[in-house]
């Protein structure tokens, strides 16, 4: 016989429902209450809904897909990059090579586009911490295919020894930090940085560069090359670089003002245009170039195309 709670279970219906009753009504409140907290474990349960997120990352392949078609728009407007003239010869390196493929989708236009197209390929360069830069510099990126290391000012050999400062050697900034090279990114982008004899490092300081007056032993400073001394455009003192580097220095400048968008002044735009003709990119510069784009993510392309620095009137 079926019982309910120890008592017999009546057989007429009405008597069923009033002893059946309260219990049922009992035995879904206690099911709802009981309901209730699993109700409140959803929200760990949520996570439920980050893997049907995860399910929707899954299937992103489809927006994978979107850069490839980007890349195939590229590929659609490679013809017409190609239709266009090769750009002129550089007067001061004729046999400079122009066709570069990554920078062939700036041929035929026009100087404010490539500047903007050369802006837009050196911005948004991966940062190092400075201490991490110097590092890199000066023993990855400075030494030459023996391992030594040359100052930069003074031809100077040494040897990197794992330090940042190897047998009194330390880092030039090109741009000098208290002309706006002492916060980050610029004050660590390696594109500036050269290792230099201290004591040499301290004779540049902030000095402009330029075209002395002096020669050799008339000048307040010199030393294989290098010197510092009034110059012949009205500024005292410029410090002017030795022939073998002039390009090099003259090449990190510009790269820096069209990085960070900071003017270079008149006269040492003048000199330093004068020096990037004179000392055009070697297979060092060029090799360090390939090196601080594998740190940075950027290039100097001053180096890869000397003939761009025409395309500004004025680094202003
Ligand atoms: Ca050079």
């Amino acid at each position: 016989m079926l019982t309910l709670i120890g008592r017999p279970l009546p057989q007429r219906p009405v008597m069923m429902l009033h002893y059946t009753l309260p219990p049922l009504l009992t035995f879904l409140v206690l099911f709802v209450a009981c309901v209730q907290p699993e109700a409140g474990t959803l929200p760990p349960d949520t996570p439920d809904v980050d893997l049907s997120d995860t399910a929707e990352d899954a299937s992103e392949p489809k927006d994978t897909s979107a850069p490839e078609d980007v890349s195939d728009d590229d590929a659609e407007a490679i013809p017409d990059v190609q239709d266009t003239p090769p750009p002129e010869p550089w007067p001061c390196d004729p046999e400079l090579d122009l066709n570069d493929r990554r920078y062939r989708h700036l041929h035929g236009l026009s100087d404010a586009q490539i500047q903007r197209g050369l802006l837009n390929m050196v911005s948004g360069h991966r940062a190092l911490y400075y201490s991490t830069a110097r590092q890199h510099l000066m023993n990855d990126i400075e030494p030459h295919d023996d391992g030594s290391i040359e100052c930069a000012y003074t031809g100077r050999i040494t040897e990197p020894d794992g330090s940042t400062t190897p047998d009194g050697f330390n880092t030039e900034h090109v741009w000098p930090q208290s002309r706006g090279a002492d916060q980050e990114p610029p004050r660590s982008d390696i594109h500036h940085l050269f290792a230099v004899d201290g004591g040499v490092n301290s004779a540049r300081s902030n000095h402009p560069y330029g075209t002395t007056s002096c020669s050799g032993n008339s000048c307040p400073w010199h030393e294989n090359g290098s010197e510092r001394g009034p110059s012949t455009d009205g500024r005292d003192p410029v410090f002017e670089v030795r022939p073998e580097f002039r390009g090099n220095v003259a090449r990190a400048m510009f790269y820096f003002a069209l990085r960070y968008q900071m003017p270079i002044e008149d006269r040492e735009e003048a000199v330093l245009r004068q020096w990037h003709c004179e000392d055009p990119p070697d297979d060092y510069e060029r090799n360090r170039n390939d090196l601080i784009q594998m740190l940075q993510s950027n290039r100097n392309p001053f180096i890869d195309r000397p003939d761009f620095v025409d395309n500004f009137d004025s680094f202003d």
